[in-house]
């Protein structure tokens, strides 16, 4: 019998190999299309994909359940593991569709927040003023699909203390997020206003790095890597679905941990 997907060479044959019945499984459910080569699986995921473990991972990430059954799975009351402090890396694990030498640092002097869609106070914020917004912390596990993950600690005002303060309509589906660096991103309402969904400012108790998405990111602890959008330029509350970066590449949009 044919093999359900391209054989690929030498050891990148072998590492997908370890997955034909999943690689079959979603080509199947049209969740992948054509032939498969480890090179399009790290296209995929940007990330590195060196083991049997992280293949896999990859692959379930894009095979997931569908968005609306990990809607309605979703407790908006049930908390993410948190950690200690003293388990926080320091600095934290980089990555994004790109290499960390391209990271184009956001100037924060001239740096606005954008809103639109269903919030009744659209005017811009600046950096002092998200500066002066409650601020809440928290220590939690970032995964990224590749198959690595950090212990991490945000700081920043609640996505939904945000969304309150600025009157958006939180019966809407969507809050939709642009970025410097053309990484659109979108996330369910539910998750928006967990607590544990912050607009972070701070890492380790210290000001953003550049790389890390200076001046504002959205870290989320119940939502994989790529769901976290870093150099937030607007944001958007809407109920017309706009996907994301990764997602229109294949990737799951609920995307939950
Ligand atoms: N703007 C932007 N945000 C992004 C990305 C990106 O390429 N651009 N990559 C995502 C991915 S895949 C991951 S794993 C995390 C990495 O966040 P970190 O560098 O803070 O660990 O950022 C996410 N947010
Ligand atoms: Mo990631």
């Amino acid at each position: 019998m044919r093999s359900p997907f391209r054989p690929d060479v030498g050891p990148d044959r072998a590492l997908l190999d370890d997955h034909r019945r999943l690689v079959g499984s979603l080509q199947r459910r049209g969740l992948l299309r054509g032939g498969l080569s480890l090179g399009a699986l790290t296209m995929l995921t940007g990330c590195d994909l060196t083991s049997s473990k992280s293949v896999q991972d990859a692959l379930l990430a894009i095979s997931g359940l569908n968005d609306e059954v990990q809607a309605l799975l979703f407790d908006p009351t049930k908390l993410a593991p948190t950690y200690p402090a003293s388990m926080v890396l320091k600095p934290a694990k980089f990555n994004a569709y790109y290499d960390v030498d391209k990271v184009k640092p956001v100037d924060g002097a001239s740096w606005k927040l954008e809103l639109g869609g269903l919030i009744a106070d659209k005017t811009p914020w600046n950096v002092g003023q998200i500066a002066a917004l409650p601020e809440n912390e928290m220590v939690i596990r970032h995964v990224c699909v590749e198959g690595w993950d950090y212990i991490g600690q945000w700081s920043g005002v609640r996505l939904s203390t945000f969304l309150q303060r600025v009157g958006a309509d939180t019966r809407a589906k969507y809050v939709a997020f642009r970025t410097a660096d053309d990484y659109p991103s979108s996330i369910d309402m539910a998750t928006a206003l967990h607590p544990q969904t912050l607009l972070a400012t701070k890492y380790a108790g210290e000001t953003l790095a550049d790389p890390f998405g200076f001046p504002l990111r959205l870290r989320m602890a119940t939502k994989l890597g790529y769901k976290n959008p870093k150099w937030i330029t607007a944001i958007e509350v809407t109920n017309t679905y706009s996907g994301g970066y990764w997602e229109k590449r294949g990737f799951n949009w609920f995307a939950g941990i």
